[in-house]
């Protein structure tokens, strides 16, 4: 990364994205070091540890993050039955279900309705070290107010849940009680309507100021601040308002977290739907200056302010990083600290999060409970090596 540097391309691009934001004077998180600085390397990564350009299920190689928004052609993307043929031209929306005026909209008719704007991180509950946490992206989306559209259709009074369905189908195998039936089912989330009614949910037609990527659910994609991946629903064609609670695989079957939980005064297993990002931070990179080193890093929230981020080196005390000014609520928050006096071998190196409330992000030993892999937000130690 060093030596490739920003291309006017990439400069041109972020500072044209920038510009809308809260940014003043030149970002400087990664910007500021990648002249001068030589790569530390990791000793936890097998040799030759790269994404594939062209995947089904595409990560980020989180050394290389080098932009506070992602560029759509490198955002991480997961498609769970490919990617529908969408004409992006007569595209709809239909709007079905227990509202005053169903209808069917064009995103021409969404991009006629008021604009807003959200940097909003997120990553695959799924994320883990196996890829080295590269199921995140951030990006700066640009849409229209779920909550104001919902308005002006009209939820009827027993409208509780608003079900999200993309173009995108596979078959399925249901299960019960011995028999099993192969049915044809779309993509589809839901949220209850409380959820969906807040300010910040929106539909996105743009990713950094461009029409949506088609890995990124052209034209038309559900964002949910603040949730993780498998709510931020892609190729958006119908939004259903029912009355019970939507039972979809992704609701119900997949996406479910198993662990021992306190219920009132027993522990007892329980099954939850992926809902809301859990408090994380990761170590991304390490860099070589003249006088010291510095480690980067991202953290995320469901949009719970940030407290702290704190890296620890060896056996040493917790310390505070540097939160980049850039970061916004539901933005990852990149982070740096200054490593002084580093000396020459191999050091292990690992960062928390702790957010405005107090809460911690929580060790691997924490989660001993938690049976299934989702929302693996444990603290990752790093190993790199110093010349
Ligand atoms: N229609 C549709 N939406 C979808 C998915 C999908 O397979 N189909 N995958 C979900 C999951 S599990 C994740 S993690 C995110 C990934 O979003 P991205 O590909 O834009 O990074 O999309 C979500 N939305
Ligand atoms: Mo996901």
């Amino acid at each position: 990364m060093m030596d490739k540097g920003l291309t006017r391309r990439q400069v041109a691009k972020s500072g044209a994205v920038v510009a809308g934001s809260m940014v003043v004077g030149v970002p400087s998180w990664a910007l500021a070091d990648m002249a001068q600085e030589q790569e530390v390397p990791f000793t936890d990564m097998p040799d030759g540890f790269e994404t594939d350009p062209t995947p089904i299920v595409r990560f980020v190689d989180i050394r290389r993050i080098d932009e506070f928004f992602t560029p759509a052609d490198e955002f991480f993307t997961i498609q769970h039955y490919g990617q529908p043929d969408i004409d992006v031209a007569t595209h709809s929306l239909e709007i079905s279900g227990l509202v005053t005026r169903p209808q069917a909209l064009s995103v021409a008719d969404l991009r006629r309705r008021p604009r807003t704007e959200v940097g909003c991180a997120f990553e695959c509950s799924g994320n883990s070290r196996r890829r080295f946490n590269g199921l995140i992206s951030n990006g700066l989306w640009g849409g229209t107010s779920l909550r104001a559209l919902l308005e002006d259709v009209g939820v009827e009074s027993d409208g509780k849940e608003v079900v999200f369905f993309g173009a995108d189908q596979g078959t399925e195998t249901v299960e019960s009680r011995g028999r099993s039936w192969q049915v044809d089912q779309q993509y589809a989330r839901s949220l209850s309507l409380a959820d969906a009614m807040s300010d910040d949910t929106m539909l996105a037609y743009e990713l950094n100021g461009e029409p949506l990527s088609l890995n990124q659910g052209a034209p038309l994609r559900v964002i949910v601040p603040g949730w993780y991946g498998v709510a931020q629903v892609k190729w958006l064609n119908q939004i259903h308002l029912q009355a019970d609670r939507f039972m979809g695989k992704f609701m119900a079957r997949e996406y479910v977290t198993l662990t021992a939980e306190e219920v009132g005064e027993s522990v007892k297993y329980t099954e939850t739907s992926i809902t809301r990002i859990q408090l994380k931070s990761a170590i991304a990179r390490v860099t070589r200056g003249d006088e010291h080193h510095t480690i980067h890093g991202f953290a995320l929230t469901d949009g719970t302010p940030l407290r702290s981020v704190e890296v620890r080196v060896d056996d040493g005390p917790w310390q505070t990083a540097t939160l980049d000014p850039r970061n916004t609520k539901y933005s990852w928050k990149l982070f740096s600290y200054r490593w002084e006096g580093a000396t020459p071998g191999e050091h292990t190196i690992v960062c928390r999060a702790t957010d405005a409330n107090g809460s911690v992000q929580p060790v691997l030993e924490d989660l001993a409970e938690k049976r299934t892999s989702w929302e693996n937000n444990a603290q990752f130690a790093r190993t790199v090596m110093v010349s």
